[in-house]
């Protein structure tokens, strides 16, 4: 071999070795990660819903009942149920990156005199439960091992966004245009409507005009949110924050063809908002999934059924529609930009009805069914892609109590202001309800809200319904 030639060599060697112990580096910052999960040992659990759902309730109450297995009333959940569930412990999620889930302070809250419920939080959180569990089949090798179950609490909305990574602006103004249009939302602010309907896209933009709008069109989402429990709004940062998005959808762009709208001037009212389009995906909704969204190898979204069921007709049909959508995110993303951001890793997905303690437990399985029944509507077309879906209906902190009156089962419990209660709940059937009749059944008849119940520090325990069936649907095949 000539000189040249095995300099050469070398310094490609050189290369090589340098390439390999760079690896080897990389692969051991990650390999802990990797192997737990490959190893089955890690799961990255979402659990999203949107706000006033009960995600924060929920992870309190899954965090105490797992710390404490001895208090824990856990049956349905095989190693509390079998004595292999030994504790867990509350660990930051480092790797995350995430501000951590602040547990304390929601179990401080939960367990005061009077009882309080959790503050209510906007933003997303992370944290590791190390469950620590007894082995059953022991050949050789430790007795114990340790499950990290990484949870992420994220707000709904914004999983309300994610569909607007598919859509360029224009067919995101035809989306909305045909939305506005229902009688849901039409009639909370026929003047708004008739204003964004009156925009020219080709006129030059007057930002104040365009920010007044913006003001009123959050206030409309959010009226949309509170006074017809709708849930599919856009964007659904507006509803969490008071930032100035400035994105407004053009109702009537009939007359114009794609290439014409490409034209308009940079100052035209359309290219100004498209561009606030384009900056919002680009700096809200693409880092979430990027940095969050796609680590997640199980998704827990949580509903309030019974709020939704209550307040009418036009709520469910917009569950629906959000439903239709997130089952449109998790075939994930067979078009366009999704398929380029995702890494498909999510293998289950869970909804659960929560707060189910509002009714009496002859209701619970009913919920259950109209919540399937929702689920098997918007999830038509994505059942054959093989994801698993699972519902449940649960109550994760449980608040009343039902005893016998007269002849008829009544729930006891208290009110938000600490008022003792007895009532009756409007009987819920299996079937969503279709006609007009089945719909005057429920409405104005939503029980009412509840406060924790008192002596849950003095006992230890926080009673509950149904979790550890949800913890087996969650974790069963992992424990
Ligand atoms: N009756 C009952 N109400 C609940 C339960 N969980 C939550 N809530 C109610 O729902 C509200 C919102 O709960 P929270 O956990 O803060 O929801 P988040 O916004 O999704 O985190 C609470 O303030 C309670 O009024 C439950 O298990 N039972
Ligand atoms: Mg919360």
């Amino acid at each position: 071999m000539s000189e040249s030639g095995s300099k050469a060599d070398s310094g490609r060697g050189r290369r090589v070795k340098e390439r390999l112990r760079q690896w080897r580096r990389e692969a051991r910052d990650k390999s802990h990660w990797a192997a737990e999960r490959l190893l089955d040992r890690r799961v990255c659990i979402g659990i999203t819903g949107l706000s006033g759902a009960g995600k924060s309730t929920l992870l309190t109450s899954l965090i105490y009942q797992l710390s404490h297995p001895h208090k824990a009333q856990l049956p349905g959940f095989a190693p509390a149920l079998n004595g292999d569930l030994l504790g867990a412990e509350l660990k930051p999620a480092l790797d995350s990156g995430l501000p951590p889930f602040d547990y304390e302070q929601c179990l401080e809250a939960l367990l005061s005199q009077p009882p309080r419920w959790p503050e209510s939080t906007r933003e997303v959180s992370a944290m590791e439960l190390h469950i620590h569990l007894r082995r059953r089949r022991r050949l050789a090798g430790p007795e114990t091992r340790t499950l990290i179950l990484e949870l992420r609490d994220y707000p709904g909305e914004w999983l309300m966004d994610l569909p607007l990574l598919q859509m360029g602006y224009r067919d995101w103004c035809r989306h909305q245009s045909h939305i506005i249009g229902g009688d849901a939302r039409a009639g909370l602010a026929p003047q708004l409507i008739s204003q964004l309907a009156a925009l020219q896209p080709h006129a030059a933009a007057d930002s104040a005009q365009l920010d007044a709008l913006w003001r009123d069109y959050r206030q409309f989402l959010l009226d949309c949110r509170s006074r017809r429990k709708l849930s599919y709004l856009q964007p659904g940062r507006a509803l969490l924050d008071d930032e100035n998005y400035g994105l407004l959808p053009l109702l009537d762009l009939r007359g114009y063809t794609e290439e014409q709208l490409a034209a308009m001037p940079d100052q035209s009212v359309y290219q100004t908002l498209a561009r606030r389009y384009r900056d919002y995906v680009r700096e809200q909704v693409t880092p979430f999934v990027e940095t969050h969204f796609r680590h997640l190898d199980r998704q827990l979204v949580l509903v309030d059924m019974i709020g939704t069921l209550f307040a009418g007709e036009q709520s469910l049909d917009d569950m629906r529609l959000a439903f239709g959508h997130i089952a449109d995110i998790f075939r994930y993303g067979q078009t366009g930009l999704l398929r380029k951001l995702w890494r498909p890793r999510v293998d289950r997905l869970l909804f659960a009805a929560t707060k189910v303690d509002q009714v009496l437990a002859a209701d619970h399985d009913a919920l259950r069914q109209q919540l399937g029944q929702q689920l098997q509507q918007a999830f038509a077309g994505a059942r054959h892609r093989g994801l698993p879906l699972f519902c449940e209906a649960i109550a994760a902190v449980r608040c009343s109590n039902e005893s016998q009156r007269n002849g008829r089962r009544m729930l006891m419990g208290h009110d938000l202001e600490g008022r003792y209660l007895g009532f009756e709940n409007a009987e819920i059937f299996a079937q969503l309800p279709r006609e007009g009749e089945e719909w005057r059944h429920y409405t104005g008849a939503a029980p009412p809200q509840l406060r924790p119940p008192a002596g849950m520090a003095k006992g230890q325990c926080i009673p509950h319904i149904r979790v550890d069936a949800l913890l087996n649907l969650l974790l069963g095949d992992k424990v």
